[in-house]
């Protein structure tokens, strides 16, 4: 009998479920010695109590781990093996189990399980457990100066040399996971019936809490996920699950929270999409959620907070799911996450985003960052102008710190080898605009979709936006160069007072004590729309279906009754109620919305089309929840311009008309599919969906600020074909966030709410 001990850990550091995840090792043998065994709460649950809800009454401690060993027999081979589950709780004051049960099913199929023993730990320390930091990383080629890694990122290392490079996939398969019959050409991922079934969940655990950091050397109030900026990654294969325990430990002051797993599609688990007022209630303040579902969709994503504008704040990190690649690729370097940053709170930017003022409209950001660090010039002007940016309050209350040149992000690459970067778009309003100083850029995927491979040397991204690139370095192992991402083109394109940022690239025999010396060697327009549609051609190809309805959308900025500024999608600006999800509601068949709920109910259409006109000169970063969506077609009206800002007329805003749709549809037979389009100032754009995911879906443009400020619409079709909700799962959320909004007063909603 051959015995091996598997552990799947979910750590206060946000570890992986995989054991092959070596990378995180360290820091689970830091977690261990933290713990010590709660002997009193040991017991053992018999087989025949498996399909029941044990509770554990554990509330004399603050924070609970559990190990359950289970005896698992397999039945076709004869060999045992020990499976070791391990999790931990905050706020631990009842343990339920049933849910355990549940997963121990699902991953031992179809081999026999029995449920051998269960211990619980409580950590050693007895005091609030739920304040005590995370082990910090201990690599050695950290930043140390001028600001030290901690103070810069937290406990952060993306961006630091001590980044591990990334697998090709999970796990110690010598082949593919999901099946070497599905690649890039002969399967979708949209397709339900094409998702690999893995029996695999992967386990992470994760803590929303205040802090500050320098990420571009200027001290600021964030919030983060583990005390990471950006947060811990999430990965897993192709079709595995993700199961993630998420606290909200935000206070001083308090703050709902929600995360959202950035288009998954949740066909089977639309209540585990992480919007409030969606699925569910925000998470309340002191409570926990556990969201599962699973990775449909395969290739580089990122989750961020959905309430609010909350992941400005630093409430977000990447998500990667691992399957085919249109070419082959010798190292994945992983996340290369873009991000304009801003250096005061973002309820204030908020405030302004809504307010009365419109020079405060569109908020500037101060800088732009990569993984998580960039530079400001502490001499600069703008850093003490206050009175620009803080219309709305708190001017007198920072105290501002801040440090030139800040360590900036550094990546490794090996000479002749080629490299996978999964860019990112996590930015709050700017277009980015990314490229290595003498390298070419191969794209392979654009958002969720494998394209088929074109060459460029500038990689455009709004918000939310992803394109993985191969980059082939070069035969010149002593080389060091600089990576770029831009915010060109100003105002119109969410333009930035430091628009320019650069990393580190160094080839394996570099001192990376040095800095490079390389120059850009592209050009940037100052126009902020994504490559043309006749370039991205999706690898597997579908045919929109003809029998589509027309909806027609006009984006307008408009003033209100009390003449502050909204955001509007058909003449209504979004604004929902956190504390009555809309899904349950529509399940139950009460199609009764308010207005400013903007809910649109297309029945039992078969396919979408939205006719979007923008008649406004800013970009917007449109972004659809649950769906990936053909493009037909996207553009501008050089007649108008996108550089006319004549707006700040005696009045409120006065603009032309944004272009509009002519009809045409590039590519037709297989149109460019993804989950968020640039929409150009002054432009149109044609988008279709089919109407083959049942549940309440926002459309929203993906500038945190223009959201704010009521950009946004909920889809909702075929109601009554909504996957039947578990029983009590609002419960999970509402009852908490109804208990907090009544005792703590009211939210002080001031903008959409999501
Ligand atoms: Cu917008």
């Amino acid at each position: 009998m051959r015995s091996k001990t598997l552990q799947f850990a979910a750590l206060a550091a946000g570890a992986v479920a995989a054991p092959s995840n070596n990378q995180l090792s360290g820091r689970r043998d830091r977690e261990a010695i933290q713990r010590r065994q709660f002997s009193n709460s040991t017991t053992t649950i018999a087989p025949s109590s498996y399909d029941s809800t044990t509770t554990l009454d554990l509330s004399s401690t603050n924070t609970v781990y559990t190990t359950v060993n289970l005896d698992k027999h397999c039945a076709d081979d004869g060999i045992d093996t020990q499976l070791k589950y391990e999790r931990k709780f905050y706020f631990g004051f009842k343990l339920k189990l049933k849910q355990l049960h549940d997963i121990f099913k699902q991953r031992s199929a179809p081999v026999t399980t029995s449920v051998s023993s269960l211990s619980v730990y409580v950590n050693a320390a007895t005091s609030s457990a739920s304040s005590a930091p995370p082990p910090a990383p201990s690599c050695s080629l950290l930043p140390t100066a001028p600001v030290a890694n901690q103070e810069q990122a937290g406990d952060s290392t993306w961006g630091t040399l001590c980044q591990p490079y990334f697998p090709q996939w999970l796990g110690e398969s010598p082949t593919v996971p999901w099946g070497a019959n599905r690649t890039v050409n002969t399967s979708d991922a949209t397709v339900a019936n094409d998702i690999p079934i893995t029996n695999v969940t992967r386990y992470y655990n994760f803590t929303v809490s205040r802090s500050q950091i320098s990420p571009d050397g200027v001290l600021r109030d964030v919030i983060l996920v583990n005390g990471q900026y950006p947060g811990p990654a999430i990965e897993a294969n192709w079709g595995d699950w993700i199961e993630v325990l998420v606290t909200n430990n935000i206070s001083d002051p308090y703050e709902g929270t929600a995360l959202h797993w950035h288009r998954q599609l949740q066909k089977t688990t639309p209540w585990e999409d992480g919007v409030p007022s969606a699925g569910q209630c925000p998470i309340a303040p002191g409570h926990s959620y556990t969201y599962r579902y699973q990775a449909e969709v395969h290739g580089t994503s990122w989750y961020h907070a959905h309430y609010s504008a909350q992941f400005t704040a630093g409430v977000m990190g990447p998500m990667v799911v691992y399957g085919p690649s249109s070419l082959p690729y010798d190292i994945d370097v992983g996340p290369v996450m873009l991000s304009d940053w801003y250096h005061i709170p973002y309820f204030s930017i908020v405030a302004d985003a809504v307010g009365t003022n419109y020079s405060l409209i569109p908020p500037t950001s101060d800088s732009v960052i990569i993984n998580g660090r960039g530079q400001f010039n502490c001499s600069n002007p703008s850093y003490s102008n206050s009175s620009e940016w803080l219309a709305s309050n708190l001017a007198s209350n920072i105290s501002w710190t801040c440090v030139d040149e800040a360590p900036l992000a550094a990546f490794r690459f090996q000479s002749g080898k080629t490299h996978r970067l999964r860019l990112m778009n996590t930015g709050a309003n700017g277009v980015q605009k990314f490229s290595v100083d003498y390298h070419n850029l191969t794209v392979i995927a654009v958002d969720y979709v494998p394209v088929v491979p074109y060459t460029t040397s500038v990689v455009t991204l709004g918000v939310g936006q992803r394109t993985d690139v191969l980059v082939t370095a070069l035969d010149t192992p002593w080389a060091s160069i600089w990576m770029r991402s831009s915010a060109p083109g100003g105002e119109p394109c969410g333009g930035s007072k430091n628009p320019d940022a650069v990393a580190a690239i160094y080839y394996e025999q570099a001192d990376p004590s040095t800095t490079p010396s390389s120059t850009s060697w592209v050009t940037l327009s100052d126009d902020c729309i994504n490559d043309p549609l006749n370039l991205t051609t999706p690898a597997y190809a579908i045919k929109p279906s003809n029998d589509s309805w027309t909806q027609d959308l006009s984006l307008t900025l408009a003033l209100n009754a009390t003449g502050d500024f909204e955001f509007r999608m058909n003449d209504q600006s979004w604004r929902v109620n956190t504390n009555v999800p809309l899904l349950p509601q529509v399940a139950s068949g009460n199609l009764t919305f308010e207005p400013e709920w903007n809910v649109y109910n297309f029945f039992d259409n078969t396919s979408i089309i939205l006719n979007i006109t923008n008649n406004m000169p800013l970009v917007h970063p449109f972004h659809m929840h649950g769906h990936n969506f053909y493009i037909l077609n996207v553009g501008d009206n050089s007649t108008t311009g996108s550089n006319n800002l004549d707006k700040r007329q005696q009045g409120g805003p006065q603009f032309e008309a944004g272009a509009t749709w002519d009809g045409t549809v590039i590519n037709p037979s297989n149109p460019m599919r993804r989950d968020g389009i640039l929409i150009p100032p002054y432009g149109f754009a044609a988008i279709q969906f089919e109407l083959g995911n049942p549940g309440v879906w926002p459309f929203h443009c993906h500038v945190a600020w223009h959201l704010s400020g009521g950009q946004g619409m909920s889809i909702v079709y075929k109601v009554d074909e909504i996957p039947a909700i578990p029983e009590g799962m609002m419960d999970q959320t509402c009852v908490d966030w109804n208990w907090f909004t009544a005792n703590h007063g009211p939210v002080d909603q001031i903008d959409s709410g999501a």
